[in-house]
This record gives C-alpha cells, structure tokens and sequence, in this order.
C-alpha cells in the first residue's frame, strides 16, 4: 500500500516537473491579406524567464512595431483592430519606455526586417507569462502579437504611432 501510494507520487512528480518546463504557447501569424506568415513562440524555462522566438517571412524591409495586444482575435477584415489595444498588465502603466508612466507590459522592441523579408529574433523576458496568477497571455479573451506598418516611437499614447496593423496571430 505505502510502495503504491509512493510510486504514484513519484509519477506525479515527474508529470509536474516535465510540464513545468515543457508549457509552451504560440501565435501563428497571418498577414493583412490573411495569408500565414509565420510563428512566434513563447517558452517557459526553468528559471522562469519567458523565452520569445519570432520566425517571419514575406515581411516588408525596415523597422515595425510589435507588442502584445490584449484580445486574442485576429481579424484582417478590419486591419486587426479585433486584437484591442495593448496588453497594459497589472500595474495599469501609460504606453512606452520613454514615458515616465510607462511601459505597458505587451511593449515589445521595435522589430528590424532586412531586404529578404525575413524577422528571424529570439529573446528573454520577465515581464510576461504563460501561466499562474500573473498569466496576461491566456487570459479568458486571449491576446494577440502585432506587428506594425511603423515603428513604435515608444513615447506616443496610446500605442506608439506604430501605424497600421499588419501582422497578427493569438497566442494559443
Ligand atoms: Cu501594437
Ligand atoms: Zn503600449
């Protein structure tokens, strides 16, 4: 009986430990004329640092926005504005890291595509998660990664003046 129940546990926790760091999310993202354009995956790690890989082609040349949008619907119909503004996080900060009262917790770099079309990045963040009580990424109506016609200038409120929505996949 004591062997059984010992054994079960064991399973249990090897189950826990092997999800604890396989959890993993991602966004499949779709152009503006709703054609797939590639993927962005989010990570857990053992630390738990989030681990961001963004992997896009058929992008156009030059610098983009790209933040975390607080709805996951993504709509090309309406230029993606179904995605929401941006995920603000819990401490209901202004947008951009310039601003004093920023930034909001779905403020992502500025995105730079070379003349091949193609965004290939990889980063760490602790400023957002995929799971617990702080999980801002799968909440009841999602969220969204955006990518933007302008870059972000990181000061303008409410979003940057990053232009037009131009990529978007839920994070699922
Ligand atoms: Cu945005
Ligand atoms: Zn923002």
């Amino acid at each position: 009986m004591r062997a059984t129940s010992t054994a079960v546990f064991m399973v249990l926790m090897a189950f826990s430990v092997a999800h604890a760091q396989d959890r993993q999310a991602s966004a499949t993202m779709m152009n503006a004329e709703g054609n797939e354009a590639g993927t962005v995956t989010f990570a857990e790690t053992p630390s738990g640092v989030l681990h961001i890989t963004v992997e896009m082609t058929g992008m156009p040349p030059g610098a983009h926005g790209f933040h975390i949008h607080e709805t996951g619907e993504c709509d090309p119909e309406g230029g993606f504005e179904s995605a929401g503004g941006h995920y603000v996080g819990d401490d209901d900060n202004a947008h951009g890291i310039m601003n004093p009262e920023g930034p909001h917790a779905g403020d992502r770099p500025n995105v730079h595509v070379g003349q091949d079309g193609v965004l290939k990045i990889e980063y760490f963040t602790d400023e957002l998660s995929i799971s617990g009580d702080d999980s801002p990424l799968m909440d009841e109506d999602g969220s969204a990664v955006v990518v933007h016609g302008s870059p972000d200038d990181y000061e303008s409120q409410p979003s940057g003046e990053a232009g037009d929505r131009i990529a978007c996949g839920v994070i699922e």
